[in-house]
């Protein structure tokens, strides 16, 4: 087995004779996304002091991104959830568990196990996971267990299990470095695969010779690395994907040996492709037509091909037809399973592999097998020596918050995610969970939208605390160690459920005392009649002592007789897990998104991630470093649209759809197609006033795979009447009651954005009563402006200051943050205050770089003075992008916009 001691080293042995204790170095996994970078810890007594990449784990070989490389500053327990609670008051554990598991009983015996729902997450560790599955489908006997991967992953589930016959991903990352052609479609990996950004950019450079496609209907940070980026109009992606087929078979260049000797389906499918001609594609997809000719040349006449495809493909009303139009592209070419060659889904949470593998969807059963299928089902009670086992698909995560909200689901228990703000049609989602009786909600931090409706809290243990496994995206299992003894009274997340399923009178099947034991009967579930029928088979890590669990070095599954040292790539002999034997071909038609705009509601509201945040912030949201790269939430508007819809960049805009309303600062952005809007996903009533987006999604769902379509919501877009604009920076919280505000923290203390209506009488008044602020105060006023300067400092310090004004800030206010860090606050430094000019050490601009705090301004200063006509040069003047790398789109986007001469 596989088993080299990665897990423990003692580095500073030698210096630490002195009775001092030594500094440990554990290796781990990264928290964030399903890259699955490998990091090392450094551990100085009970305190973590150190991060640094893996040099030795194979996702990211000793790279972190910026998220990653600053895990740290994100793990101190400001927020966190320490005690079970049960309404507003701390309980005992007993108490907890026990009204959790008598509140389900209840339920169930009165209405039946459908009428209680288990939701989980892509972030629970697979020995989580994999006893919160047992626990719905084998005890409960539902299958109301979905997971927030419904909103991620679940089209590509769909798409691969029809193609494939399994839910198999099989390509791996050696593939991204070792193709001739990478089509990134509806993904932003600069910004949420940073790593592996990072891979694909290192082969370029090395491999000149290699294309790079980038399918978005933004310009984005990835869009930088295109040869050629094609701005589709959302929705349309199986037209142009259709259209590689019928190209292939218009030239003659099918693989038709491949196609003869390993798949079925094809000629229907090359009927449903034959009506899309370039020239129409690019008709319907709204492109120019040497563009579309130029991907189809590329991708027939490359040896090879990736195709790598994330949330722009899943989230849509035809999710699952996206996915399969993809794969019958690489079909046809018989570009699967070869080197640098494949349809290569890539995962968004560290865990969303595990939650597959574990059959965390409603609509699977544990280790890859079928619900519907007898023969499974009986595999997995006989297995278990379960109770019962669910006999039908659940609800989906959609449809489920709409049985909350209909009474048909009276009690429900989240895990590990927060749907208040991450599921569509938000108000609904509220409603829903203010309806329930018994909303049990298991998390790592005390306030978020959705503890707030919470009956019962139960604290649960994060990073550095919990211990398991996880899969990442090319289907490597790594260890995520626990490190740290856990805070207060959390418990790990399998601790919790097995409690509460031993209170529920199921002992037998939830005896585990370690996730070691979990990952065992996990391990021997996936090989249990098995005989080569499914994909996922871990048999070979089964068997494992504690010890060897605990030194597991990441490997790819599978890992069983045949591959005892795991598999790197699927498919190689052209085998599928079909009855043939054979990939089928899926005929796909293009159909227009389900949300569709109108007179009332013209525009399209695309949405996702920023660089520097996580999901809804729970852990990012905490840390300077990372909130200042984008410190608000923002709504992106072609200047046209702006023109159109009397918007200025920086004014605050309200944006309605038929389900409800948000209010986002407008930043003009001419990479967005006209008639379509982008904001971040991230924002919540923890952070802002109103910017929770999902308010305006409806619940619309692949009718396939049930995934929601987030990225296309029919809204419009009109100017907020403000009649005042603030920005403030203070060492203490800022309160605020206008109806816009935003806040962040910042290195010396919070900041906060607002704007609102109506008149203020004193200024000075206003922010001595929303701020605790002392020592001396100073406001500066000009009446005829309508602005207003107010200052408090103490000792050399600034306290506190707050800029207001009758209209949007026009010009860059980040020299503002810069002034509240400085140390040595003296006169100059008021006068500047005063004036509203920044002095020239804090005029750095917008920050870039986030490792290393480089702004905007230093860096255009950097090029246009200087010439620093490249990354690299820019790196040695100022350090930006030379530690995580992250920035360094953003840095060749600003060589591009300041330096016409150079092509980068
Ligand atoms: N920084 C950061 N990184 C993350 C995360 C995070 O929260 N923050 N979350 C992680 C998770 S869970 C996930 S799922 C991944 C998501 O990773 P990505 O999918 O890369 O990220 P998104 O920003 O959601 O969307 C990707 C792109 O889809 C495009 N798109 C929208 N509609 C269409 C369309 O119709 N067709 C095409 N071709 N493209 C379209 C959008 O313009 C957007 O640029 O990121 C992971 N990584
Ligand atoms: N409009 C729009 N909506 C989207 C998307 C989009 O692109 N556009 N993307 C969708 C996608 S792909 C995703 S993945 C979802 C993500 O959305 P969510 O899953 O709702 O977001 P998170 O902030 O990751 O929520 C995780 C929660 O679990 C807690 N937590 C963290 N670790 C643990 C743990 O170990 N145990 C427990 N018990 N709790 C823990 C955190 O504090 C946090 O409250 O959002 C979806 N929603
Ligand atoms: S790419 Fe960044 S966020 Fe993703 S796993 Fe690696 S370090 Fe973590
Ligand atoms: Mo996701």
């Amino acid at each position: 087995m596989l088993m080299i001691p990665m897990a423990e080293a003692q580095p500073n042995l030698g210096k630490n004779l002195m009775n001092k204790p030594a500094v440990r170095l554990k290796q781990t996994t990264c928290p964030y996304c399903g890259v699955g970078c490998g990091i090392d810890v450094n551990v100085d007594g009970q305190t973590l002091t150190q991060v640094n990449g893996s040099s030795d784990h194979p996702a990211n070989f000793g790279r972190l991104c910026v998220k990653g490389s600053s895990v740290l500053e994100t793990n101190d327990v400001s927020g966190r959830l320490l005690q079970p609670m049960i309404g507003d008051s701390v309980v005992s554990w007993d108490e907890a568990i026990n009204h959790v598991a008598s509140g389900f009983q209840d339920v169930i015996e009165k209405h039946g196990p459908q009428a209680v729902a288990l939701y989980v997450s892509g972030q629970l560790l697979t020995e989580d996971y994999y006893v919160a599955n047992k626990l719905m489908k084998g005890y409960i006997g539902s299958a109301n267990i979905d997971t927030n991967s419904r909103l991620c992953m679940s089209s590509a589930v769909a798409g691969y299990k029809r193609a494939f016959g399994s839910d198999t991903v099989p390509c791996n990352y050696q593939d991204l470095e070792d193709t001739d052609l990478l089509v990134l479609v509806g993904s932003n990996a600069a910004w949420t695969h940073p790593v592996l950004f990072q891979r694909m950019e290192r082969a370029k450079q090395i491999n000149p010779d290699m294309k790079v496609v980038v399918i978005d209907p933004r310009q984005s940070a990835t869009s930088e690395l295109a040869d050629l980026h094609i701005a589709i109009k959302p929705g349309t992606d199986v037209a142009l994907l259709n259209g590689v087929v019928n190209y292939l078979a218009e030239q003659g260049l099918l693989d038709k040996n491949y196609i003869e000797q390993h798949t079925e389906g094809f000629s229907a499918t090359l009927e449903s492709c034959q009506a899309w001609t370039a020239e129409r594609v690019a008709q319907y997809c709204d492109i120019p037509l040497e563009q579309v000719s130029t991907y189809y040349q590329w991708f027939a006449n490359s040896p090879t091909a990736i195709t790598f495809y994330c949330m722009g493909v899943n989230q849509s009303s035809q999710g699952t037809d996206k996915c399969n139009a993809i794969i019958n592209c690489h079909l046809a070419s018989g570009k699967v399973g070869k080197v640098g060659s494949g349809p290569f889904s890539i995962t968004g949470q560290p865990n969303a592999m595990g939650g597959r593998e574990v059959g965390g969807l409603a609509n699977m059963l544990a280790a890859h097998m079928d619900i519907e299928n007898p023969k499974h089902r009986g595999n997995v009670q006989t297995f278990w020596r379960s109770p019962r086992i669910a006999d039908k698909a659940g609800a989906k995560a959609v449809d489920m918050f709409e049985k909350v909200r209909n009474g048909e689901i009276k009690a429900i228990w989240v895990m590990a995610t927060n749907p208040a703000v991450s599921l569509p049609n938000g108000n609904a989602i509220a409603e829903a969970l203010a309806a329930c009786p018994l909303v049990v909600v298991s998390d790592c931090n005390l306030n978020t939208d959705t503890t707030e409706w919470a009956n019962v809290r139960l604290p649960a243990t994060g990073w550095s605390e919990k211990d398991g496994t996880v899969t990442n995206s090319e289907r490597r299992i790594s260890r995520q160690r626990g490190i740290m003894p856990p805070s207060g009274e959390a418990k790990h997340d399998w601790q919790i459920i097995c409690e509460v399923a031993q209170a529920m009178g199921f002992a037998s099947g939830f005896r585990f005392t370690s996730p070691a034991e979990i990952f065992d009967e996990h391990a021997r579930l996936s090989g249990y009649e098995n005989y080569g029928s499914r994909d996922f088979d871990i048999s070979g890590l089964a068997g494992m002592s504690e010890g060897e669990y605990d030194r597991l070095r990441p490997v790819q599954w599978p890992v069983n007789a045949q591959y005892p040292q795991g598999c790197s790539r699927m498919f190689e002999d052209g085998r599928f897990f079909t009855k043939s034997g054979k990939a089928q071909f899926v005929g796909v038609t293009a159909k227009a998104p389900v949300q569709i705009t109108s007179e009332e509601y013209p525009l399209v509201l695309n949405s996702g991630r920023v660089r520097d945040q996580w999901h809804t912030m729970t852990r990012t949201g905490k840390a300077a470093k990372l909130t200042a790269h984008i410190a608000e939430p923002f709504v992106a508007v072609h200047p046209n649209d702006a023109e159109r819809f009397s918007l200025t960049d920086g004014q605050v805009a309200k944006v309605t759809s038929a389900f409800g309303q948000v209010l986002l600062k407008v930043k003009l952005d001419s990479g967005q197609r006209k008639g379509e809007l982008f904001a971040p996903m991230h924002w919540n009533k923890q952070f802002a006033s109103q910017a929770n987006i999902n308010k305006l999604y409806a619940p619309v769902v692949d009718p396939i795979s049930g995934q929601p379509e987030l990225k296309h919501a029919a809204v419009t877009i009109e100017p907020y009447a403000a009649d005042f604009y603030g920005i403030a920076f203070s060492r203490s919280m800022i309160m605020s009651d206008s109806e816009y505000w935003t806040k962040a923290p910042n290195q010396a203390g919070f900041q906060m954005s607002f704007a609102g209506q109506g008149e203020i009488s004193d200024w000075l008044d206003w922010c001595q009563q929303h701020s605790v602020s002392q020592g001396e105060w100073i406001r500066v006023e000009n009446s005829s402006e309508k602005s207003f300067r107010v200052m408090c400092y103490k000792a050399q310090q600034l306290e506190f200051v707050c800029y207001i004004q009758a209209t949007p800030f026009a010009e860059d206010t980040s020299w503002l943050s810069e002034m509240f860090m400085l140390q040595q606050f003296d006169r100059e430094e008021i006068k500047a205050l005063v004036a509203g000019t920044p002095t020239p050490e804090v005029a750095k601009g917008r920050q870039i770089c986030s490792c290393f705090q480089v702004g905007e301004k230093q860096i255009i200063e950097a090029i246009v003075d200087y010439g620093d006509d490249t990354v690299e040069k820019l790196g040695e003047r100022l350090k930006c992008g030379t530690n995580c790398g992250s920035c360094k789109t953003d840095l060749s986007g600003l060589i591009r916009a300041n330096c016409p001469a150079v092509a980068v």
